[in-house]
């Protein structure tokens, strides 16, 4: 194969014959957009050329391969990251400056893919970059929504939001895969036939929905790897017909197609608590019966049907329960498309698919409604059924009599189908996401299973690519570790512990803090840019970064700000060093309480803002519209990291390291993998505070969590929350929501009326 060189040459050579090609114009003449896909074009090229030669080495080995399938994937950008794992990012900048280009406007044209709420599709897609970095064959599988998470504004203080559609300008990194387009079958009935005098089940009257897969290329860091990102979109099989125009049913045939295409139209937004959606399902047996075809079609292309040799060949990984329909749907190919036997069908299932689970939150664990399954889905409904027959058959033996237990860990009880007892059932491996969240899972969440399978279960902690969160979003960083330590770290992360050595070296510690400086100067300026907030780059940065919960407590954060904020009110010789607060958090917006937790930070904020004192020394500021593209400014720039979540409840966090691994101090909870996190650094390096996971259990199991208490016993915090109530904070929200005509709401009184905490709790008590 003849192979095109990539030098600086060559690369600019590239970029102006294809504005002239594509556009008819030189650089000079055309838009940034239209710069910016001939720029993406030729660093596609240049993957093209190494993504054959992996795909021909990958056949030709025949290597075990792995299948990531999730419903999130968020990849952010990748044209630097592209350029940075092709170890080509030296000849690009060079080759775009003498072109005259901007790399970092250039960078900007790109369009963000939002296909992720947060921590798990980031993880999914740093998985992908390491997978490609460490040369391990993979595909990751999902669903290449047209509309991304929504896209979030403040408009008085409240979150808007507004529809992202990222695919407007097309996508530069993807390509269709035509020949792999496959049909999706939803409803019908099922008929037993008998066919050679074999028993054999066939569903009739179904409906198909195709599956058109565009694959996007993960190029691994200075690798031979290439991986695909394969996105399968939805598309009606029904074709416009002209005649219908005539006979007046155009409206029902183009209807008939938007609804089969609306599968792949939006990504759900995940909520308080799990909805069970019929769209949703439809979703992911969607993807998963699409990544299941090309699975089985390619391991037949390689080892016939010699389908004992999957699980040698082959793992299915499920990220989180939502692609936990293909347990079913693997048993149905094999044994209806490939005329296996149940028990062949089962043991094979048990070998090929590995499960992690995400959140130990009861209210997001899923599960289908019985009827929603059946209709649908009826021939896995079947397989469901006995899959759990024989489950509960087995429970039987190890629980005799037990009727409660058994059904708490069916798959089909109480007219639901649970998808967490699935996985977990019908899987090899069910892996936590950190230590922490590894136990819980054994003692509480799966309990009982642990008692039957204890050999399924183990923990391994979640991490994050440092290319991304490091090289590429931190060059000043970069740079200075390169010079103290070489570049060793960059292939083997764990070597960056070389830096010890330099923690007490002035020269080092002041080169840290300039870079750190320039960080925020950065980030001042994106603050300025995109919503007009001034801020200084002079104040310890404090930032809280994630979706908003109230299990990872933003609102304890507000509230020591509004603490901070009484201390400066009531005390006028009172000083603290000055200090910005940065959130970025969208809430979903179906989740009342977090939409209004960003009401009362952004109500908090210009509260502080009016007060001439207050202002010198506290800030807040809430970042709009977090993702992947701002959170690698923010991180970088940040000195605080807070991880304030519930012990127990964050299964793992990966926010936490990054911030740390760009020289954050964190002030969190034993929680998730800020325990690996405390390990590591030691714990005089991280700001432990709070109660421990067990405590919180315990509490939990005992009902004897008493608020009141600490409220009755703290002057500080009862202020704050009377504050909330009934005060400062209440009194903006209550503005807010009236309109600025209120001037004096009737809830509103001078402080020190409400001070005692019977009124508190009467309050309470009324709302409550
Ligand atoms: C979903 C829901 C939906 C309904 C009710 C409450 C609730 C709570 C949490 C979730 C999150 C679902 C899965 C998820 O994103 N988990 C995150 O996965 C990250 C990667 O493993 C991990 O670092 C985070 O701690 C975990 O929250």
């Amino acid at each position: 194969m003849p192979t095109t060189k990539f030098d600086k040459e060559s690369i600019k050579k590239s970029i102006v014959g294809k504005v002239q090609r594509y556009n008819g114009l030189t650089i000079e003449e055309a838009t940034k957009q239209q710069v910016y896909r001939a720029v993406a074009s030729t660093v596609r090229d240049q993957i093209m050329q190494k993504y054959m030669v992996s795909r021909e080495e990958r056949k030709k080995s025949k290597k075990k391969r792995l299948y990531y399938l999730s419903v999130e994937f968020l990849m952010g950008r990748s044209m630097y990251t592209n350029m940075l794992n092709l170890v080509s990012s030296k000849e690009y900048t060079e080759a775009l400056q003498e072109l005259g280009i901007d790399i970092k406007e250039l960078l900007k044209e790109e369009p963000e893919p939002g296909l992720g709420n947060g921590g798990l599709g980031r993880l999914a897609a740093c998985f992908m970059d390491s997978l490609s970095s460490l040369d391990l064959p993979a595909m990751g599988c999902t669903i290449r929504y047209e509309y991304g998470l929504f896209r979030q504004k403040i408009v008085d203080g409240q979150q808007v939001e507004l529809p992202d559609s990222w695919l407007d300008n097309g996508n530069a990194w993807e390509s269709a895969v035509m020949q792999d387009t496959c049909e999706i079958h939803f409803g019908g009935h099922v008929e037993e036939v008998e066919i050679n005098g074999q028993k054999k089940y066939v569903t009739r009257d179904y409906y198909t929905v195709e599956a058109v897969p565009y694959d996007m290329p993960i190029v691994g860091y200075d690798t031979a790897t290439v991986n695909p990102l394969r996105m399968w979109s939805a598309r009606s099989p029904k074709k416009i017909d002209l005649n219908s125009f005539g006979e007046g049913r155009y409206i029902q045939a183009s209807e008939e197609i938007e609804l089969a295409e609306t599968i792949s139209k939006v990504l759900y937004p995940e909520d308080k608590h799990y909805e069970g959606k019929m769209l949703r399902l439809k979703q992911h047996y969607f993807f998963v019966s699409a990544s299941l075809q090309y699975i089985i079609k390619e391991f037949k292309k390689a080892f016939g049907n010699d389908f004992a040799r999957l699980p040698d060949k082959v793992v299915i990984h499920i990220n989180d329960t939502h692609p936990g329909m293909a347990i079913p749907e693997l048993m149905r190919i094999l044994m209806d498309e490939e005329g296996l036997g149940w028990d062949e069908a089962s043991a094979i299932v048990q070998k090929t698919v590995a499960y992690t689970n995400h959140t130990i939150m009861a209210e997001a664990l899923e599960k289908w409604p019985v009827n929603m399954v059946e209709n649908l889905l009826p021939r896995c409904y079947q397989i469901i059924c006995e899959m759990n027959r024989r489950l509960c058959e087995r429970l039987w033996n190890s629980f005799p009599g037990d009727w409660d237990r058994i059904a708490h860990m069916a798959l089909v009880s109480y007219d639901n189908v649970h998808m967490a007892n699935m996985c977990v059932a019908m899987s090899y491996s069910v892996n936590g996401v950190s230590q922490l969240h590894g136990e819980i899972l054994k003692s509480d969440t799966f309990h009982d299973y642990y008692k039957v399978m204890p050999e399924k279960f183990c923990a391994i902690t979640n991490g994050i690519t440092h290319r991304r969160w490091l090289m590429s979003c931190n060059p000043g960083l970069t740079n200075l570790i390169y010079d103290s330590i070489g570049d060793g770290w960059v292939r083997e992360p764990e070597r960056l512990s070389e830096l010890l050595p330099f923690a007490d070296d002035a020269a080092f510690r002041d080169k840290f803090d300039q870079i750190k400086h320039q960080n925020k100067e950065r980030l001042a300026a994106l603050l300025r840019e995109r919503q007009g907030a001034i801020v200084d780059p002079d104040f310890i940065f404090d930032v809280q970064a994630k979706r908003l919960h109230e299990y990872k407590r933003q609102m304890l954060n507000a509230l020591h700000i509004l603490v901070l904020y009484n201390r400066i009110v009531n005390d006028e010789n009172f000083t603290m060093e000055p200090r910005l607060f940065v959130f970025g958090a969208k809430a979903s917006p179906g989740y009342y309480r977090a939409k209004q937790i960003i009401r009362m930070i952004c109500a908090l904020s210009s509260l502080i803002e009016k007060h001439p004192r207050a202002r010198k020394m506290l800030q807040v500021v809430f970042l709009e519209n977090y993702d992947v593209s701002s959170a690698e400014v923010l991180i970088p720039a940040a000195e605080v990291s807070e991880q304030l979540s519930t012990a127990s409840k964050e299964a793992s966090g990966t926010g936490n390291m990054k911030f740390m691994m760009n020289g954050a101090v964190t002030i969190g909870t034993m929680d998730g993998a800020n325990v690996e996190i405390s390990e590591q650094v030691g714990m005089e390096n991280i700001y432990i505070f709070g109660m421990r996971s067990d405590t919180v259990l315990d509490m939990y199991r005992e009902h004897s969590y008493n608020p009141m208490s600490i409220f009755e016993s703290n002057q500080e915090i009862r202020l704050a929350l009377v504050d909330v109530v009934v005060g400062y904070i209440g009194f903006q929200l209550l503005k807010d929501r009236c309109g600025l005509g209120l001037s004096y709401p009737a809830l509103y009184l001078p402080e020190q009326h409400f001070s005692s905490p019977s009124f508190f709790s009467g309050i309470v008590g009324s709302y409550g």
